[in-house]
């Protein structure tokens, strides 16, 4: 079945009504061939009338963003051009946790009536108040569509069995995969992850079942290849035909994307915006994996300097800030992530229109190490140490302060089969050469660091601030 002229309908219709039937033809590449191949100046032609209605709705539904807004005189009628919007201030998980202090349980930004929501989820951080989510039914149905719609770029079909190796429980990630795989007419094994001794059976889950996509973080995806090498089982032999992920940086970085497609046999494709900014699929790379795409009639993301929050350009790093485009119940508008990452817009194999980070997102402001003036993140040391013949995967990275320098150790761990002190040496040359900084390096036998069945926590930061 084709569904003709979507873009027409995009530039008339807000919240859009997708047919709930529709699925392209089977060898069909394109979703929607109209929007996703559409010129630029289309694309901002559907984003700025989204953005309009976006806000529109924001303003007339929810006391946050009217607060926000009449404080400054702004109201949504000012939003001309999507230059326009580029002054509307930023929201940030901040201002959403106090929101949520002032007006609990639910805060004062959910614009359908409490007998409308549909699903509650929440943060699963462990520190501070947890932020609470409530999706309405229709924004839960859409968010499955353009799931689905995105996992059919990479190359997902209705005949795949997709694995969900992640908790399902507060984690949004989840459950955005869940029901994009169900709108897309795949069949799903929502296995889960977290409890003890859960990656064991899912070794033999695996075998057993034979699932074609894998779902979860890149850090667990080598914990149970780990598991399975452990078990005499080879990861191959599970069958992967694509492994995507989302959650941390890992699928976006060069040499561990290599890694786990050498270790499955399989294509691996990074994802992942953030939970508050849901359908959190709007980065995903298309299955020539030339870094994440931006869906921007899905969620319109700008990248903006880090300090003065203005727009940078193509090829320069900055803060991705992100505004789904199609939520009634809990609009976001211009929501700061505090990751960092470049974008460009050049095109792709793919012939989409939509820009990309080639690298993915590769680390957050407040998990940045400034070494002696050079900043640091751990996907960097990540690039490195996965790259070196006769290291496991697992590593650390433990800043401390003697005097007034900053030292940082990397730990990581060796499979024995090259000596120490020639793996010393390559480490450091490699970690100096594409930093400039000195490192300490610190061998471990395999198997000492912790290993974590969801997103991974390498900066261990043991300077005293205080002193
Ligand atoms: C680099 C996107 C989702 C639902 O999987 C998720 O992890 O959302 P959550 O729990 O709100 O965490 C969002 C943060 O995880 C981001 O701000 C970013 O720091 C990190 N993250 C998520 N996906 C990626 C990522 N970092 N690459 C990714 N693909």
């Amino acid at each position: 079945m084709i569904e003709t002229s979507v873009k027409n309908k995009l530039l008339h219709q807000w919240p859009p009504k997708y047919d709930k039937e529709y699925i392209p033809d089977l060898n069909e590449k394109y979703w929607y061939k109209d929007i996703e191949t559409a010129s630029r100046e289309e694309l901002d032609e559907i984003i700025l009338f989204k953005v309009q209605k976006v806000m529109e709705h924001a303003y007339n539904h929810s006391p946050f963003y009217q607060r926000k807004w009449n404080k400054i005189g702004l109201h949504p009628h000012d939003i001309k051009s999507l230059k326009d919007f580029e002054q509307v201030p930023i929201t940030t998980k901040a201002d959403i946790r106090q929101d949520l202090e002032e007006n609990p349980p639910f805060g004062s930004n959910v614009c359908v009536p409490y007998s409308e929501v549909h699903r509650i989820h929440g943060t699963s951080g462990t520190t501070g108040k947890p932020t609470v989510f409530s999706f309405g039914k229709d924004d839960w149905e859409r968010i499955a569509h353009q799931h689905a719609r995105i996992m059919w770029s990479f190359g997902m079909r209705p005949s795949d069995l997709v694995f969900i190796a992640s908790p399902l429980s507060l984690y949004i990630g989840s459950w955005g995969a869940l029901i994009g795989a169900e709108r897309l007419g795949a069949k799903t094994f929502p296995f889960g992850a977290g409890q003890t001794g859960q990656t064991e059976k899912a070794v033999s889950w695996l075998k057993e079942v034979k699932p074609t996509v894998f779902y979860g973080t890149p850090s667990y995806s080598l914990y149970l290849a780990e598991k399975a090498k452990e078990q005499g089982v080879d990861p191959k032999e599970f069958g992967f035909r694509i492994m995507f992920f989302s959650g941390e940086p890992g699928a976006g970085v060069r040499s561990t994307k290599r890694r786990i497609e050498k270790t499955y046999g399989c294509i691996c494709i990074d994802s992942g915006t953030m939970a508050e900014a849901t359908p959190w699929m709007s980065n995903t790379e298309c299955e020539h994996r030339t870094g994440v795409h931006l869906w921007l009639d899905v969620v319109y993301t700008e990248v903006v300097d880090k300090d003065t929050k203005q727009r940078v350009p193509y090829g320069g790093e900055g803060v991705p800030v992100y505004t789904p485009l199609e939520r009634t119940s809990q609009p976001v508008i211009r929501f700061w992530s505090g990751d960092l990452t470049t974008w460009t817009d050049e095109p792709c194999p793919c012939g989409r229109v939509y820009p990309r980070l080639p690298k993915g997102i590769y680390g957050r402001i407040d998990d940045m190490i400034t070494v002696r003036g050079v900043n640091v993140y751990a996907s960097l040391v990540e690039n490195i140490v996965r790259s070196i013949d006769g290291l496991g995967e697992e590593f650390r990275l433990v800043v401390t302060r003697e005097n007034i320098m900053d030292e940082v150790t990397v730990q990581c761990e060796t499979l024995g089969t090259r000596a120490d002190g020639e793996l010393e040496v390559q480490i450091s040359r490699d970690l100096k050469r594409e930093t400039g900084v000195n490192f300490k390096i610190k061998l471990l036998p395999l198997g000492t660091l912790e290993r974590t069945q969801f997103k991974a926590k390498r900066v261990i930061d043991n300077r005293d601030f205080r002193s």
